[in-house]
């Protein structure tokens, strides 16, 4: 039985059980549980605090757990990250107050920062030779400078209406991240293999997730050219269409490219376009 720990309630729980039940693996769903057990495959959850995520998979208390990469760099010793997830995306920012003028990193020479990442902030002011002051501290980092507690702040960011609404900007990104699995550095044999399997799941769901299935009529005379714009995962599929002349052309297609591609497609001919999701994608 391989141990997961994720998020009891916050950004990432709910995303941590979605992705695990898109794997076709089914959790009882118990609030207020501290953990249950997968009924379909050999899969224990433990509902933890993201913060202590890192030392529960690094004592071997729990085998893998789902957290985003800034916990892992800011708490994460030995654990290794084993796979991106690609949710909760965010960046953790040097931001300083709107009105201040900004010419570069030299501006925190000397200056007061407060951060709930003093690990990783530490690090970026030496490996950029800035001596400032840190101001450890667990939350509403934004309002620091408002109470004149730090000169600036150093915290995660997502849109910026958190800065913005604090009267605040933006001015340096040290880190970038998302929910990751994360592992202990050595796992069991048969415990690798249950992560093995759990990762297989996993890739083919979020292959799925970033492309699509596509579906188009088009002259055969083009087919050639939309088959190179279209190489989908090995070659298209060509079908004749009732009227002469005409085939249907079925391909796989990154989401992040088929809207630059749809006029190259419409210019070469193509007609009837159809684009659906796919359920998972084994490559
Ligand atoms: O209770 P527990 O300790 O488990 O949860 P938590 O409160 O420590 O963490 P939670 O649930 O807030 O965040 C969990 C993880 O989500 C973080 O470690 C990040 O990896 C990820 N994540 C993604 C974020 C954000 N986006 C985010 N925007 N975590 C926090 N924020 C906060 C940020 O700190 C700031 O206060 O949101 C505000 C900024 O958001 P914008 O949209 O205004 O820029
Ligand atoms: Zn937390």
């Amino acid at each position: 039985m391989l141990r997961i720990a994720i998020q009891k309630s916050g950004r990432l729980a709910e995303k941590s059980l979605g992705i695990l039940s898109e794997c076709g693996i089914r959790i009882p769903n118990g609030s207020g549980t501290l953990k249950a057990s997968a009924s379909n495959f050999p899969l224990e959850v433990l509902f933890l605090r993201d913060d202590d995520i890192p030392q529960y998979v690094a004592d071997g208390v729990a085998d893998v757990g789902i957290l985003g990469e800034n916990v892992v760099r800011e708490k994460g010793k030995n654990l290794r990250i084993v796979e991106p997830l690609g949710f909760a995306k965010c960046r953790l920012s040097l931001a300083i107050q709107r009105e201040k003028n900004y010419e570069g990193l030299e501006w925190f020479q000397g200056k007061r920062i407060a951060t709930s990442y003093p690990n990783i902030l530490q690090q970026f002011l030496d490996e950029n030779k800035i001596q400032a002051t840190l101001e450890a501290i667990s939350g509403s980092v934004e309002i620091a400078p408002g109470i004149g507690l730090a000169d600036a702040i150093c915290d995660l960011v997502s849109t910026g209406s958190t800065l913005y609404s604090n009267g605040l900007k933006e001015v340096q990104t040290i880190l970038e991240s998302q929910a990751v699995i994360v592992a202990k550095t050595e796992l069991e044999p048969e415990k690798e293999t249950i992560l093995d399997q759990l990762l297989f799941r996993i890739r083919a769901y979020i292959a799925a997730r970033e492309h699509k299935y596509i579906l188009l009529n088009a002259p055969n005379d083009a087919i050639p050219a939309i088959t190179a714009l279209l190489p989908g995962m090995k070659s298209p599929t060509v079908l004749p269409l009732s009227e002469p002349g005409w085939s249907s052309l079925h391909s796989v297609v990154r989401e992040d490219t088929f809207w630059s591609m749809i006029d190259e497609l419409k210019r070469l001919g193509a007609e009837g376009i159809l684009v659906t999701k796919i359920e998972k994608m084994i490559q």
